[in-house]
């Protein structure tokens, strides 16, 4: 056997049965179905390493991503730096110019260690056949292993071509995450519980760790024993049910008017001890530091100690979010929250309270007009729809302020996918791709901007020829919008670029024999729903939206000139 096909053999050991390649690596591809292994074939890299990415956040699986050496691989750099940033695990497999032509100017031959230095956890070119499956092992363990991300293995195309001894030692499948779940030690349990039962006022922040360890559940379970409020970051949106009584909602940056969390703020401001669980504490998440006042204790629940204590100096928990919270329920009993009845009737009160203002001011920005519906309207429509396993995946810009803020998680575990490493625009409608990928029975729908959804709509007929049956729901304000308000809020000014001319995106939609429509005033959203759900094909639903619509935005809070020009 050639290390083509031991490659392929290696992968389906793994548990994997699809990766996502334009024909790499070429010989592994030709055999890769007799492995059961399907071939996802993007149009372009990038989208199909945002497809990885929504597959593995949602299958808590490795991905396999595969390209071609020099332009392909240098496609696969910002799917692969939002990965590191969003700790989400992803094989990159890259054939390059064969290793007999190395540093000789070979066609195509690029440095790819320098490449990927700044967004792989580990990357290595494999050139002993007798190696293959040991590389294969460290770079999946690599990957999955600690706090996940992406990694790269390089294989020249001689090498691919040559005889392989397949290692009858590797038998263990590793392709799933958390491939361990380290708890902290029994002491830091212990002290960690002692001060969550004494606090007068605690809160729990979930972070995006809590799914990729699958900790929604443990999150939940120690939030009603303590009647603990829950507040979730963009990221870990989905860990507990928004409708419980103690779901604070999505706090961070987009608690301004009109959302439920603007009125509940005081949850973080007045919170004597907070426990972080799987989150970077990063500028989305905590209003740029804003949050929390000087004097608030945090306990930080984290598979990266460097990342405990970033921000906020905390009771170190390093461990899986899983396992930890496990091990914090197991010390802990109702009777150990002597003010539970108290605290979960001011939280319950809080929460319902805030809804129905929420719902107040969604009531009296309406639906929208003729050519300029608000997207608060569809939130509601769509949100009217939603199942608990569905998914819907937001493009970065205002789509991802939408979703977050106003759909909601109807299931403890519910997902809502976003591209907040680094939030880069195009991500939505490929990302939501993966996603239906590793859960068919979803409903799985992207909500993207004009702009961003420009970035990836060829993948319009990747979904198509694929079968992969995802509706894109498509913000049509004819602008870069969160670009251009920005401007004009900070500045008072705003360049042409952002300005942008009309595109029928249901026409482009059909061009590639999907479902497509147009959606011009607010009462033919809902209908156009359910046709483009009843369609078997990929469907996109353009909608003219009223450019004057922003989402609750902190910044927006602000008189202009009272917030930082960064904060765009
Ligand atoms: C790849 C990338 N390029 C540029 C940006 C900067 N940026 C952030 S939001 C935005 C405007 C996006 O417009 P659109 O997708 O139409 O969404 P809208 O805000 O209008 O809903 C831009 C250009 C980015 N985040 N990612
Ligand atoms: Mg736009």
């Amino acid at each position: 056997m050639i290390t083509s096909e031991a490659l392929a053999a290696g992968l389906a050991r793994h548990g994997v049965d699809l990766t996502f390649s334009q024909c790499f690596p070429v010989r592994t591809q030709h055999v890769a179905p007799k492995y059961g292994i399907r071939q996802i074939g993007f149009r372009t890299e990038n989208a199909g390493g945002a497809m990885a990415d929504g597959y593995a956040r949602v299958a808590r699986r490795i991905a396999v991503l595969a390209a071609q050496s020099g332009p392909a691989a240098t496609l696969l750099v910002p799917p692969l730096a939002e990965a590191f940033k969003a700790s989400v695990p992803i094989l990159a497999i890259i054939e390059e110019s064969a290793k007999a032509e190395a540093d000789r100017n070979a066609f195509q031959e690029f440095d790819h260690f320098a490449l990927y230095a700044s967004c792989s956890k580990w990357t290595r070119r494999v050139d002993r056949p007798d190696r293959l499956d040991d590389y294969l092992d460290m770079a999946i363990v690599h990957a999955t292993a600690g706090r996940p991300g992406p990694v790269v293995l390089i294989l020249p195309s001689d090498f691919m071509g040559e005889e392989a001894a397949i290692s009858a030692r590797r038998t263990t499948k590793l392709g799933h995450y958390p491939l361990d779940r380290l708890v902290p030690t029994p002491d830091r349990i212990r002290e960690a519980a002692a001060a969550l039962a004494a606090a007068q006022r605690p809160l729990i922040v979930a972070g995006g760790g809590v799914h990729s360890s699958d900790a929604a559940a443990e999150v939940v379970r120690l939030s009603e024993l303590g009647a603990i409020p829950v507040a979730t970051t963009n990221m870990g949106k989905g860990a507990i049910d928004e409708r419980s009584p103690l779901s604070l909602g999505v706090f961070g940056n987009c608690m301004g008017h009109g959302s439920s969390a603007q009125h509940l703020r005081s949850f973080a401001a007045e919170a004597d001890l907070v426990l972080l669980v799987g989150t970077r504490t990063n500028a989305n998440g905590t209003a740029n530091w804003t949050l929390f006042p000087p004097e608030t204790r945090f306990i930080q629940v984290d598979i990266d100690s460097c990342e405990i204590g970033r921000n906020y100096e905390a009771l170190r928990l390093a461990g899986d979010a899983k396992a930890t919270l496990a091990a914090l329920l197991a010390t802990l009993s109702e009777k150990d929250f002597p003010n539970r009845a108290a605290s979960y009737e001011r939280v319950a009160k809080a929460t319902a309270e805030a809804r129905e203002q929420s719902i107040t001011i969604l009531d009296e920005i309406g639906p929208g007009r003729q050519g300029a519906v608000r997207p608060e309207h569809l939130m509601r429509t769509l949100d009217a729809i939603l199942r608990p396993e569905d998914i819907v995946c937001a493009d970065a810009s205002y789509s991802t302020n939408w979703v977050s803020t106003f759909l909601h998680a109807r299931m403890t575990g519910a997902r809502f996918l976003e591209p907040r490493g680094l939030a880069g625009l195009g991500w939505g409608f490929p990302m939501a791709m993966g996603a239906k990928l590793a859960r068919p029975s979803a409903n799985v729908f992207a909500l993207v901007g004009d702009g961003g959804f420009a970035h990836c709509w060829s993948e319009l007929e990747a979904a198509r020829r694929l079968n992969v049956k995802v509706v894109a729901i498509v913000l049509n304000n004819q602008i870069l919008g969160y670009q251009k308000h920005g401007e004009e809020w900070f500045l008072h000014h705003h360049s042409d670029a952002s300005d942008l001319g009309p595109v029928d995106h249901a026409a482009i939609a059909r061009a590639c024999d999907c479902f497509g429509e147009r959606v011009s005033s607010p009462q033919e959203f809902a209908p156009a729903l359910e046709r483009a759900l009843k369609d078997k094909r990929p469907g996109v639903i353009d909608v003219m939206t009223d450019d004057e619509a922003r989402p609750p935005l902190n910044q927006y809070m602000f008189r202009p000139g009272q917030a930082a020009v960064g904060d765009l």
